[in-house]
């Protein structure tokens, strides 16, 4: 059994939507935020006390993006994943790792500083300086996608894991950066019926 714990929004909604996309059945459990303090014995769940967790049996995965292709490619097959032997399978990987990595890193020491600390603790000097960071990164990243899709000309779960940088961009006040271009792109992810389950999955917003 697959079993995923999540915090509504956060960066485990890459795992949640990966689920949908594969049609598996799993148990979930949503948390509140941040579940390092807020949920007991988080660390036996997640020694990093951070969400994703995604157990299958007694393997634990607690990478967002480690787990949409974990997914693809021990459940497929699928044409959420490239194969090696693809043309897109370079970019694929890039893009897959991108999302986190490149994007979402800034993205989250922006909120850190802006939202998530204690008021007194607040930076809102830093928290700007990571909000442009991300916009530059965002803007060449955007150069470097396909026309309809990150990779291999096909949604892949490459792009859940950009898609969700750009999801989160727009909701916590970083929309100034995302081009219509990306709007449209991610609006095109955003009808997919497997991203509305997802939606409904995690409940009602926190
Ligand atoms: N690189 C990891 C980062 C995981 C992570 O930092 N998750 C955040 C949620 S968006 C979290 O659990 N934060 C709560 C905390 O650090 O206390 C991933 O992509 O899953």
């Amino acid at each position: 059994m697959l079993t995923l714990y999540h915090c509504t929004n956060a960066r485990s909604f890459r795992a949640l939507w990966a689920l949908e996309e594969m049609g598996l059945p799993y148990d979930l459990h949503v948390l509140p935020f941040p579940p390092r303090k807020r949920h007991e014995n988080m660390h036996d769940i997640n020694p990093l006390g951070t969400i994703p967790v995604l157990f299958d049996g007694d393997v634990r995965l607690t990478e967002s993006v480690a787990i949409p292709h974990y997914l693809a490619t021990k459940y497929g097959p699928t044409d959420l994943a490239v194969a090696p032997d693809e043309p897109g399978y370079g970019a694929y990987l890039n893009f897959l790792v991108m999302g986190e990595a490149t994007l979402t890193f800034p993205q989250t020491i922006h909120l850190r500083y802006q939202v998530f600390a204690p008021r007194e603790e607040r930076r809102p000097e830093i928290a700007r300086d990571y909000a442009e960071w991300f916009g530059s990164r965002l803007r060449n990243v955007e150069t470097m996608m396909g026309a309809s899709h990150v990779a291999a000309d096909r949604f892949t779960m490459a792009d859940i894991s950009v898609g969700y940088a750009v999801m989160l961009a727009l909701s916590v006040g970083l929309e100034e950066f995302v081009s219509e271009r990306l709007r449209t792109y991610f609006e095109s992810l955003r009808n997919r019926p497997a991203f509305q389950r997802a939606i409904a999955a995690q409940g009602p917003a926190a």
